[in-house]
């Protein structure tokens, strides 16, 4: 008699651990439709189809895996497989794995849904290559146009539509899906707690009340291109130094804001980008979170006077974008309550990191669980959680899937 080893979340995120790894940053980089990402694309279709789900893409890149013929009130669970630069191994992942071992252990207990369950992947949430968050997500519900997002630039230069063409991807099948949104009956995302909460209260696990308002600006900030050596100090218009001017602006803002404004910036592009050239132009991208949708405005507003005048002072000139806004969520509290009841009371907490979750809130009843995270560092390689917590985690999925697909 052949004997199977037990399946757990950690032998399934051992399967994964070596596909991304970022030798240079540490951690992981997994973008979408780059070699991990599609690596990861095919582990993930074959551990579907080793429980017997069938898998398919929808026309946004995301992937489905049905136990049960797609159809009306179903319920869906899972999160992404893609990581910022150098990220951890959990944001994200632990939400697939997570699923899928949670109906691997209630098939294994003979477990009948009666109604339709997916595990999704969402394609692209970081938004690390094409600079929008939940782009799959938000592709789904129709909160992007396709049009915009086929326009879209990697760091590289390459537009999303040529990505996605050269993937063997048909442009065409972009955009709202609403005959999917319409059978998803409950979303559920499982993902590790992206901060200390739950390692200071003692907890495992809890559900999420709310994810709060989050805005991402690119800031343009325009000098003089000229020679390192030749050109004297005085008169220079050089826009890092406007740069580095602007940023202690965005962070002393923040600062004057409250305790629950954010504002960082965490990528940089440099044109020409040379040692011995002062630059002609730099890029930063700015990331704003407050309490409420307004107050990310107000931030907003109130940064872009205090940096621009540093810039002005610099002899150089700031331009502002929009890239993307991502309202307040709060999901939903019946379906949030329930949740929490399953896992025997445990505490609702908010978070400041954006989720595919919080894309589908307004269409779906969607709720959140977090898994404890001993390090509370995430989006970087120190991203922990430990085993015993991940095991707890799938276990509580599955009894959830339990209570939301049985009779
Ligand atoms: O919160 C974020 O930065 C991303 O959406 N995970
Ligand atoms: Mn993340
Ligand atoms: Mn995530
Ligand atoms: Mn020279």
């Amino acid at each position: 008699m052949t004997v199977r080893a037990r399946s757990s979340v950690a032998a399934r995120m051992r399967e994964i651990a070596d596909i991304g790894r970022d030798p240079v940053r540490g951690g992981y980089s997994r973008h979408l439709l780059d070699d991990a990402d599609l690596a990861l694309r095919a582990w993930f279709r074959g551990s579907a189809a080793d429980l017997g789900l069938e898998v398919e893409q929808d026309g946004n890149g995301n992937l489905w895996a049905w136990w049960g013929a797609r159809g009306p009130d179903a319920v869906a669970t899972g999160s992404h497989l893609d990581s910022v630069p150098g990220g951890g191994a959990y944001d994200g992942p632990l939400g697939v794995v997570s699923a899928l071992e949670a109906v691997a252990q209630l098939q294994a207990a003979g477990f009948r849904p009666a109604r339709p369950v997916a595990v999704v992947a969402f394609a692209e949430e970081e938004g690390s290559r094409f600079g929008l968050p939940c782009l799959g997500s938000r592709l789904l519900v129709g909160a992007s146009d396709p049009a915009a997002v086929r326009a879209r630039s990697d760091p590289d230069g390459i537009t999303f539509e040529q990505a996605w063409r050269d993937a063997g991807l048909d442009p065409a099948t972009l955009g709202a899906d609403p005959a999917r949104l319409a059978d998803l009956g409950a979303f559920v995302e499982l993902h590790v707690e992206q901060g200390r909460d739950l390692e200071d209260r003692g907890m495992p696990l809890s559900v999420a009340s709310a994810i709060i308002p989050h805005g991402r600006y690119r800031l343009t900030v325009d000098g003089e291109g000229n020679h390192a050596g030749t050109t004297p100090m005085a008169g220079r218009r050089d826009p890092v130094v406007a740069l580095a001017a602007a940023i202690l602006a965005v962070r002393d803002t923040a600062r004057a804001a409250g305790p629950a404004a954010r504002a960082t910036i965490g990528r940089i592009q440099v044109t020409p980008n040379g040692t011995n050239v002062i630059a002609s132009r730099v890029e930063a991208w700015l990331d704003i979170r407050a309490a409420e949708d307004d107050d990310v405005r107000a931030q907003l507003a109130a940064t872009i006077e205090a940096a621009g005048r540093a810039v002005a002072a610099e002899g150089c000139v700031l331009t502002v974008a929009e890239e993307s806004f991502s309202p307040i969520v709060a999901f939903d509290p019946a379906l949030t309550d329930r949740i929490a009841a399953v896992l025997g009371g445990v505490p609702a907490i908010p978070t400041g990191a954006g989720h595919d979750a919080g894309i589908l809130a307004a269409h779906v009843p969607t709720a959140m669980v977090f898994v404890r995270n001993p390090t509370g560092v995430s989006h970087a390689p120190g991203e922990g959680a430990r085993d015993e917590d991940c095991e707890a985690g799938a276990r509580a999925l599955a009894d959830v899937l339990r209570d939301l697909a049985g009779d």
